[in-house]
């Protein structure tokens, strides 16, 4: 039998949890507008909306946040964070922002012009909303399987070199400001990409002198992928992993609500001291000083030393094996889900989960609203309604991948609340044919799927 690693930690400070009736959730959910992001959290039973800022902190980093030197200029704890993403990341000058928009609003500003052409592997909501606020055009060059939900491939994140030339002949180097690589891709699954296509993507770049800036968000997963599945590093530690992908980028923009296992803030590095020396003028606007930039001193002291304890191995591995164990239930039970599982979340299918469903009528929309009132389980659609409209055209975005991320926070649940979650999706997957489509009753224009509101569709 295949063994999952126990909790390398032990629980010290417990939350209550509340479970309400399914006649109550069938109430919440409708008041909610059939959107999970509106739902109060207490009446969640197992939250897995998100894996940001919803990381349970160590005992080191609540002592941490009592060292919180809260000076409006030049706090301790910045010295502190900028020398552990120096020492861990490698990158010269960093930038803390309130969170990882923060550093993708100071980027964008600083690095599009109108009409630039961004290639990318995969858009994401808030990354390419900057991109295009500030003129430029996002093009995705991930490569094809990645579009796929149960083709399988090692490092669906990669971005395929060939359609990555082709844009950038196509756009002419000039009005390529750089190249947005995330490591993980968020929205094809939390997939990885292997060091060997980090490097020939940096090396393509350089070619045309075109710089490369990672969205570092879920780095450390990354890097985890890297040593199980790329033969070359199985012997590297996390930590050198990391160092190395970061040698083949000019800088990142960082949430840090992520793999930096801290509720709040973000951050872009760069060695760029031209980009530094503008980001520093532009963060006084946007966020705060530059030596806090939208975050408080012990904020930035959490966050300095959940860097480290992410790169340790035992936690990440239990990280990652928590989102296989979730995986790996489904799959028995033949729920179609992305596969391979991410790093992240588990990513259902909802086109395959709800055949009887078109695009039209948001299946991933309303299979998340269905978890909910059947488990209690918070997920979040990844679908049509995530994409937006086409800026030019105001035409929906139709995404090939229609998905609801079961998203599994940082150190809070058990192997046991998986199982939960397990059983309720596969009671539901056995009566998927219940679930009714949903229309918009109210569309925001900015990223759309925070505040939009539905109702079922008869
Ligand atoms: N990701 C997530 O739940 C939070 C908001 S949902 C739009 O997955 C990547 C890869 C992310 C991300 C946030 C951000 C933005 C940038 N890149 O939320 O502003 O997954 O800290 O980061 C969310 P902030």
């Amino acid at each position: 039998m295949k063994q999952y690693p126990a909790e390398p930690f032990r629980i010290k400070s417990v939350e209550m949890m509340k479970m309400l009736s399914k006649a109550e959730r069938e109430e919440k959910i409708k008041e909610a507008g059939y959107n999970t992001f509106l739902l109060k959290s207490e009446d969640v039973y197992i939250d897995l909306l998100t894996d940001s800022g919803t990381s349970a902190m160590s005992d080191k980093q609540w002592a941490g946040m009592q060292l919180g030197d809260e000076a409006y200029a030049g706090s301790k704890n910045f010295y502190h964070l900028e020398k552990t993403v120096q020492d861990v990341y490698g990158f010269k000058y960093i930038i803390p922002t309130h969170q990882g928009r923060g550093a993708e609003n100071l980027l964008s500003k600083i690095k599009i012009k109108q009409d630039d052409v961004i290639p990318g592997n995969m858009y994401f909501t808030t990354t390419r909303y900057h991109q295009e606020a500030n003129g430029g055009i996002f093009k995705d060059v991930i490569i094809d399987a990645a579009h796929e939900p149960s083709a399988q491939h090692d490092f669906k994140g990669n971005i395929d070199l060939e359609k990555l030339e082709a844009v950038i002949l196509e756009a002419k180097p000039e009005n390529v400001p750089y190249v947005s690589l995330a490591v993980t891709v968020n929205m094809a699954g939390g997939q990885p990409v292997s060091m060997a296509n980090i490097k020939a993507v940096y090396e393509l770049a350089k070619r045309y002198k075109i710089d490369v800036y990672m969205d570092a968000t879920r780095c450390v997963e990354n890097a985890y992928f890297i040593k199980s599945r790329e033969a070359a590093y199985q012997h590297h530690s996390i930590e050198a992993i990391l160092k190395e992908m970061f040698t083949y980028a000019d800088g990142c923009t960082m949430s840090g609500k992520k793999d930096c296992l801290v509720n709040i803030g973000g951050f872009l590095a760069t060695n760029d001291e031209a980009v530094f020396n503008q980001a520093k003028e532009l963060v006084v606007v946007f966020e705060g000083m530059p030596s806090y930039g939208g975050m408080a001193g012990r904020d930035m002291e959490a966050m300095a030393i959940g860097i480290k304890e992410a790169v340790q191995y035992p936690y990440i591995h239990h990280r990652i094996s928590q989102v296989q164990y979730l995986a790996d239930r489904l799959l028995a039970a033949n729920v179609p889900i992305v596969q391979p599982a991410g790093g992240h979340a588990v990513f259902l299918d909802a086109r395959a989960f709800c055949p009887h469903l078109s695009q039209d009528e948001l299946p991933a929309q309303a299979l998340a609203a269905a978890i909910y009132v059947e488990s209690g389980v918070r997920a979040m659609e990844r679908g049509i309604v995530s994409a937006g409209r086409d800026k030019d055209t105001n035409e929906h975005h139709y995404p090939k991948l229609e998905l609801v991320r079961l998203t599994i926070p940082r150190r809070v649940y058990t192997y046991s609340h998986l199982d939960v979650v397990a059983d309720g999706v596969i009671h539901l997957y056995n009566h998927a044919q219940d679930i009714k489509g949903l229309k918009f009753v109210y569309e925001p224009q900015m990223l759309r799927f925070f505040n939009a509101r539905f109702a079922p569709l008869p």
